[in-house]
């Protein structure tokens, strides 16, 4: 076989960060840093080659412009590469791992998201581990030639999961991400196994698609006991918005108060897409479970039965941004586009 190419790609994030001695904190630094401490990827029998944001970033900053920016990257080096790794922020990673999803589609060739709790210049790092097995499941492919993993994912910790089903739950340990409604693609011990089984694989071989279009006006309404009439309008009135995302309770319900009701019947009507997203981890959104769930569907929100709230956020910003009309938005947030949601 062929040597496999590999393109790795940094934003930045912590993988990459020094301690600022003024101040105690932890910055970006330039991707060099990276290299200094993994002399053994020149051992590798992979060939890779490197792409740097101009200024790296801590992923907390991360916006629209920089997806634009990877999708952009990714589209005009398909053809010459067999994988591609991203490092990353992991406070963000879902969110870019979603956002990526959806803007790239039909790919039959690995796009790996990876980062790390601790810097690569300490020596404790989980820096190390992530990327290099980032590296080579990106380049790891069947006899025949076909990629093992066509998806976008994030490898962390070893476990790689598909990305628009992750959310990052940890702040303290290794295992900074969760997969809660959709199995691990892979792990990685001594050998890499595979989940065969749950991986994606295109039935016919259709041509990748980028697309560079995502609406920004989205908000997100995270329901509480107690929520203030003003607090609801505040976000169901803000100028513009053309999607909002209702973090409900337990199987998608809320409060069946008149004025909550009429607040956001209001927002439907007037041509808001309003998506139903649990703020439960696992399971789903099942508006005839409950009179207070049948209430949403009633008024027409949709369901987002088992989605995360990142893949929730980019799949509207991504199909605001196509600008399909109302109704077909409606019906393809029902509809599985790119395994975010087990429909
Ligand atoms: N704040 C960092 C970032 O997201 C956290 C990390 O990478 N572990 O860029």
């Amino acid at each position: 076989m062929k040597t496999a190419k590999v393109l790795l790609i940094y934003t930045g994030g912590t993988i990459g960060m020094m301690t600022d001695p003024a101040t105690g904190t932890l910055k970006p630094f330039d991707f060099a840093n990276i290299l200094k401490y993994i002399p053994d990827l020149n051992q590798f029998d992979i060939k890779i080659n490197f792409i740097s944001f101009d200024r790296p970033i801590d992923s907390s900053d991360i916006n629209i412009p920089d997806w634009i920016k990877l999708v952009e990257i990714i589209q005009r080096n398909y053809n010459s590469y067999d994988g591609f790794v991203i490092l990353h922020g992991t406070d963000t990673m879902s969110f870019t791992g979603s956002a990526l999803s959806f803007l790239i589609q039909n790919i039959s060739k690995p796009v790996i998201l990876t980062g790390s709790q601790l810097p690569i210049g300490m020596i404790r790092t989980d820096g190390k581990e992530n990327l290099i097995t980032s590296i080579q499941i990106a380049a790891d492919k069947f006899e025949n030639g076909k990629a093992k993993v066509p998806e976008v994912c994030i490898y962390f910790d070893a476990k790689l999961h598909r990305a628009n089903r992750t959310t990052k739950y940890n702040t303290n340990y290794f295992d900074a991400f969760a997969s809660p409604n959709y199995p691990a693609l892979a792990e990685a011990g001594i050998d890499i196994t595979y989940n065969f089984k749950h991986i994606y694989y295109q039935q016919l071989d259709r041509l990748p698609a980028f697309y560079k279009q995502m609406d920004k006006n989205v908000a997100i309404l995270k329901l509480f006991p107690g929520m203030s009439e003003e607090y609801v309008s505040s976000i169901t009135e803000i100028k513009g918005i053309e999607g909002l995302i209702l973090e409900t309770y337990g199987a998608g319900n809320a409060s069946s108060e008149s004025w909550f009701i009429n607040k956001i019947k209001n927002a439907v009507d007037r041509g808001i897409i309003v998506y139903n997203v649990t703020q439960c981890s696992v399971g789903k959104v099942d508006m005839d479970r409950y009179e207070n769930g049948r209430k949403l569907k009633e008024i027409g929100v949709v369901s987002g039965y088992d989605i995360t709230t990142e893949a929730a956020l980019t799949k509207l910003m991504f199909l605001l941004g196509s600008k399909m009309d109302t109704e077909s938005i409606k019906e393809t947030l029902g509809k599985n586009i790119a395994g975010e949601i087990s429909v």
